[in-house]
């Protein structure tokens, strides 16, 4: 079965590899590990309108790890949300899109982000919002594996459970690179299964290169009746560019203009 998930990250990539060399911007590892994720929220999950995008019955996506806005940014200009031509201002000093994600500039941003740890105690917030309002809405919060070396992601996580948020879906982008060495050597966070489902979450594990996988478990993580979920997605940093994959330069080092093109598959 071809998931038409598959088609977006394609070209998703080639925008994101386009926009890193022209801007030569850094994060390009961290953009790549979650663009599988992105590709099928965005395609085949969170129920948002571009042309609407405040509707009061929308889901809710927070980019906890706000320096890989990049991804975000070439997803919502591929859904409509604005013009593709904004994506060549990336990070440009008076351009549409700034380095790190953010809502006041740029339509269907739900939250601005970039200091680390915050995204989901902001969406832990916003779930608990929602329930009281009883809007049938959900809210999803990518982190990165790093940022779980933050205290705030633990309250976050305990005050979550306690409330019963079962619209709050955390999903953690487990590439295992930070920016200066492997999680396991900084700050080590295995078990990290075990972690989260002592904190009362629902916990799933899954291949975040997978779309089947992930298609099925977000829909699995939508039905949840009592508990918070996690989605612990284990991915690759820089995945599917040669040279970066499970490298720490790719956390720092735009694609080249030859990756470029190997990407894009035309002479620019
Ligand atoms: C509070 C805070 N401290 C430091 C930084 C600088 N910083 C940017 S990215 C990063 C770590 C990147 O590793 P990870 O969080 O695992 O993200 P990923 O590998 O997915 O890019 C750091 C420390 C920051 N953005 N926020």
């Amino acid at each position: 079965m071809v998931y038409k998930s598959k088609t977006l990250a394609i070209q998703l990539k080639k925008d994101l590899v386009s926009m890193l060399n022209r801007a030569n911007a850094s994060h390009t590892g961290g953009c790549l590990s979650c663009l599988d994720i992105v590709s099928v929220l965005y395609q085949k999950i969170l129920r948002i309108k571009p042309n609407k995008p405040k509707s009061a019955n929308r889901d809710r996506f927070i980019l906890s790890k706000g320096h890989t806005g990049a991804i975000i940014f070439a997803v919502l200009a591929n859904k409509g949300f604005f013009p593709k031509s904004w994506l060549d201002t990336f990070c440009d000093n008076e351009g549409k899109l700034p380095g790190h994600i953010d809502s006041h500039k740029v339509p269907g941003v739900e939250f601005s982000t970039g200091s680390l740890g915050h995204g989901l105690s902001v969406g832990t917030g916003m779930a608990m919002s929602l329930k009281y309002r009883n809007v049938k809405s959900n809210v999803f919060v990518l982190l990165s594996d790093g940022e779980m070396n933050t205290g705030t992601v633990w309250e976050a996580t305990m005050f979550a459970s306690h409330h019963k948020l079962n619209n709050l879906i955390a999903i953690v982008d487990k590439n295992k690179l930070q920016s200066f060495g492997r999680t396991k050597d900084i700050v080590n966070l295995d078990p990290l299964s075990r972690k989260w489902k002592s904190f009362g979450w629902k916990v799933y594990e899954v291949d975040g290169h997978n779309h089947k996988q992930l298609n099925e478990v977000f829909l699995k993580a939508k039905k949840s009746k009592t508990r918070p979920v996690i989605v612990i997605c284990n991915t690759i940093k820089g995945k599917g560019l040669k040279n970066m994959e499970d490298k720490l330069i790719s956390h720092y080092r735009p694609p080249t203009d030859e990756e470029v093109k190997q990407i894009v598959g035309e002479v620019r």
